[in-house]
Parts: structure tokens; sequence; C-alpha cells
């Protein structure tokens, strides 16, 4: 979850020349201030329990994150927020100045005076569950008008606060963000998401084209058999595609008598949502831990040999708009099927403060933090998805188990062995005659490959082997990556 946990996550001046058309974006950690937890000790999940709308957290105030916009822009890097206005804190919070930046609540009298918010802002009186909670996700009134986790649930169906949320956004647009993942969007209705939406901001034209409008996902867990459905936020802008990663990883796992073969139709046909509706992303921050959804299929970088086939996959895949994740080390601690430890926030230090990112001098990451956004397979990917953008799958060859290999049109060609047999076969590949550099066992560095090379003939047809405990389970070329 670096998501901008990192206090500064923005690598632009670690961009190759070589890569610079590559446009980095940066989902970040809710800025805004939030509930400081003492039990357990500072839970990464704080930061979704907001307090205020003021930029104060654990990741810095306004003006650092004024700062940390501004550099990235500057560097092409763009920054999109995490919003949390479905709820504020929860409803036995207490009361006092237990907000990051020490702002006053009451959870019981439902008052925020920082916002300020007071209970005639909250949809208890309409939530009919004994408890005030979601207690059937069948029932929608209960979905959208209900405490998810306890926590008190805003009424976004009023103007006063509607307005509330609108000057927040905007305020984070005017500093140069560059658009939103809604928390929770399942748990507010899509008209009122619709209305705030439509009163936002353009983008800052300091670093924006005028008239550019925010980019907008939303988080709607929808895995089927719910009342709540993706589709009905599809007018609003992208939405989660959470089949995504369970069904890929439960491919990869090889569970339910799956195979990589079966990837041959991804995408629609696996009951996922119309490619340009699909946010995807292997893992998050609740799944990659055992929150949200996806449960043990869930693959990420505890488990790297086969994450990085799953997240070379999907950026390989033209399906959906994809996201990586980038992470910090916990002491993961199993007992019968779940995490204790699944709480434990970002590496700090005995005051709560986060611990800054050591970079290497080979550009891994140090300090506890994973950075698999610095791991050479995902982003050499992250390549060569932009190498290849726009073009559909051609080539598409398997072994009717779990031995893969697709071209995307003449740009770019995958081979995956996720077999416990080696790999050795000869390929139309679509691609121009050439040398080219395996950008998984290495990279292209001027005229020369730090990994294996790959001959495509003039008929376009190469030779691909990958034994089956080789290091590395999979092949990319494209053609910047031609020697
Ligand atoms: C989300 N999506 O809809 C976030 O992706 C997810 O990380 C958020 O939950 C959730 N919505 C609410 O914004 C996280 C943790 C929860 C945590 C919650 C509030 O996954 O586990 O709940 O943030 O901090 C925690 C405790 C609960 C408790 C609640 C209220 O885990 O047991 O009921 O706090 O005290
Ligand atoms: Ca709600």
């Amino acid at each position: 979850m670096a998501q901008g946990l990192l206090p500064c996550p923005c690598p632009g001046t670690r961009i190759r020349p070589a890569y610079s058309y590559l446009r980095p974006k940066i989902k970040i950690s809710p800025p805004n201030e939030n509930l400081v937890v003492m039990n357990p000790w500072r839970p990464w999940w704080e930061r979704y329990q907001p307090v205020s709308y003021k930029l104060c957290s654990r990741s810095g105030n306004e003006s650092e994150f004024r700062d940390m916009v501004t550099r990235c822009n500057n560097v092409g890097v763009h920054i999109y927020v995490d919003v949390v206005f479905n709820h504020m804190l929860n409803s036995a919070a207490g009361s006092g100045n237990r907000g990051i930046c020490n702002s006053y609540f009451n959870a019981e009298r439902h008052d925020f005076p920082s916002v300020p918010y007071s209970r005639f802002d909250f949809n208890d009186p309409i939530c009919k569950t004994p408890s005030g909670d979601i207690e059937n996700y069948s029932d929608p009134i209960q979905v959208r008008y209900c405490r998810l986790y306890g926590l008190l649930d805003l009424s976004q169906w009023k103007d006063d606060v509607r307005s509330k949320i609108i000057d927040f956004l905007n305020h984070l647009i005017d500093l140069g963000v560059a658009g939103f993942r809604i928390d929770a969007a399942k748990h507010i209705r899509p008209e009122d998401i619709n209305v705030i939406l439509t009163k936002l901001n353009n983008l800052n034209a300091r670093w924006f084209t005028k008239g550019s409008r925010p980019f907008i996902y939303q988080e709607v867990i929808d895995l089927g058999g719910e009342a709540v459905q993706s589709s009905e936020y599809f007018r609003n802008g992208r939405v989660t595609e959470f089949k995504y990663g369970m069904q890929l990883g439960t491919v990869l796992r090889k569970w339910n008598e799956q195979k990589m073969a079966n990837l041959k139709s991804w995408g629609e046909s696996w009951h996922m949502m119309p490619s340009n509706k699909a946010f995807v992303f292997v893992d998050n921050h609740d799944n990659q831990r055992g929150h949200g959804s996806g449960g043990s299929s869930i693959l990420t970088f505890w488990n790297p040999r086969l994450y990085k086939m799953a997240v070379g996959f999907m950026l390989a895949h033209p399906y959906g708009f994809t996201r990586i994740m980038s992470s910090y080390w916990w002491p993961k601690d199993i007992q019968n099927g779940t995490d204790l430890n699944d709480w434990v926030g970002p590496p700090s230090n005995s005051d709560g403060s986060i611990k800054p990112v050591t970079i290497y001098a080979n550009e891994t990451c140090g300090n506890g933090w994973i950075c698999e956004h610095r791991w050479d397979e995902i982003r050499n990917m992250v390549i060569f998805r932009n190498v290849v953008y726009g073009e559909p799958i051609t080539n598409w060859w398997d072994n009717n188990n779990n031995q893969v290999a697709f071209g995307r049109a003449g740009k770019g060609f995958v081979v995956f062995n996720n077999d416990d047999r080696n790999l050795l076969v000869i390929l139309p590949t679509g691609l121009p005659a050439g040398v080219y550099c395996d950008v998984i066992s290495g990279r292209k560095e001027g005229k020369t490959c730090t990994g294996i090379q790959i001959h495509v003939a003039a008929n376009g047809m190469a030779r691909f082997q990958i034994n089956y405990q080789a290091k590395h389970p999979f092949i990319a070329i494209h053609v910047e990556a031609r020697l």
C-alpha cells in the first residue's frame, strides 16, 4: 500500500530518458485528517476513518501535500487521491481531540465541527437495522444507508453534505491532483456521486490541458449475487473489477482445475464488466491482507514468482485499465487461515511517524518498503503495455495446459510457462524480423541486452525456451526493445 504513504512517491527523476514517454500515475492513501487509532497500534485502516477534510495525515500536512503534487506534476507524474466520503469514523470512537491534527469530534453526537457536520448530516434515521450496521447485502437500502463496519454514514443526498464533499474534492483538484478513487462507492447511491462529479472543477491548467476532467474510479465490490451492481456506476467513470484478481489468482494457482490455456477467452466472457469500464489489479491494499474480497486466491508480493506472472499477464493483456501495487512488509501471522497482523501499518518509528523509503543503488527499496513498482519485471511490463497500447491480441498459442503465448499485433509478444515441465517451442510472433531483448530476464541498454535474446526470423517465427525451474517463468519482447 505504498499508495502515497511514501513521503515522496514521485520517481520522476529516475525515469530513464528512453522511456520518457511513460506517464506514471500514483494512487495515494487518504490524505485527509483521520482518527488516531491506538488499539491496535496505528493500523493502516485508521485512514479510512475521517475526522475532517483538512489535508493532514501520517503522510504529511497540506503544504507537504502541495509540494509533493507540484513536484510530481512537474516531472509528469500524476497523483490520484483515495477519497473517503461514504462515512466518518466509527460510532464507538467516543469524543475528544483525537483527529491526527487534533480536530475535535464527538462520535455519539455525530459532531464534526472541523468540517462541520452534525447529526442532521447522517443516515441513522433512515437505516432500519437493529444494529444500525449493514446486515444484509441483498437490501440496497441497508447497503446505502446503514453503517459499513460501524462507520457513521453520511447523507450524500443532502445538499449540505454534498457541498462539503465537493469543496474537499475541488480543493484537491486545485492543488493539482488528476483524479480520485471513490472509497466504498457501493455504499453511496450512484446518482449522488453523479451530482458531486458534475460540480467538480476542471483540472489545474498549470499542468493539464484546459478543460480536462478528473479521472474517476469507483470502488464497488460486485462478485455477483448482491443487490448493488457495478453497472449502476458506469456512467460516473471506471469501476473496480474485483473478479479480475480473484479469477487470475485462481488460474495461476491452478485451483478449481483452472489452467492458463483457459485465459484465451480472458475478459468479458469471464463474467467481468466491459473492458472500457473496468479498473483492474492483481491485488489491492485490502485483499493483499485478507480484507475486501478475493480471499486466499489473491496473489501478492509474498508469492513473487506467481505474482510477477500475474502482473505480467495483466499488463500484457488489453482488458481493462490496469493498476499495479506498491506495498510495505509486515509480520504476517496466519493462524487458522487468517492473518492476525492484517492491521499492521506502514514501517514506522515509535512515535508513529512513517519511515522514509530507502532506495538502493540498484533502484530497489529498503526500510520495509517492497516497491513492487520498481521490480524489473513489473516496471518493464508497464513499458510493454505502453508500447503495445491499442493493439489487439494476435497469435495466441497454448499447450492446452499452463504454457501460453500471445502477441499484440506486431508490437510485442509474451510467453508464459506455469507448467511443471520445460517449454521449448517455435512460434509465429507477428513481429518484424530482428533480435529482441527479453525485458523479463533483463533489459535493453543501448545496443546490448542484459537478458536473453530472441531471434525473430523474416517470417516472424521465433524459438522460445523456458525451463520450469527457470528464475523467470515468462518472456516478453516488444518493438522498443529490439537490438
Ligand atoms: C473500503 N472500501 O470500500 C476500503 O478499501 C477499506 O480499506 C475500508 O475498510 C472500508 N472501505 C471503509 O473505508 C478498512 C478496513 C476495515 C476498517 C475500516 C475502518 O478494511 O477493517 O474497520 O477501514 O478503519 C475497522 C475494524 C472494524 C471496525 C471498524 C470501525 O477493522 O472491525 O468495525 O474499524 O471501528
Ligand atoms: Ca452510505
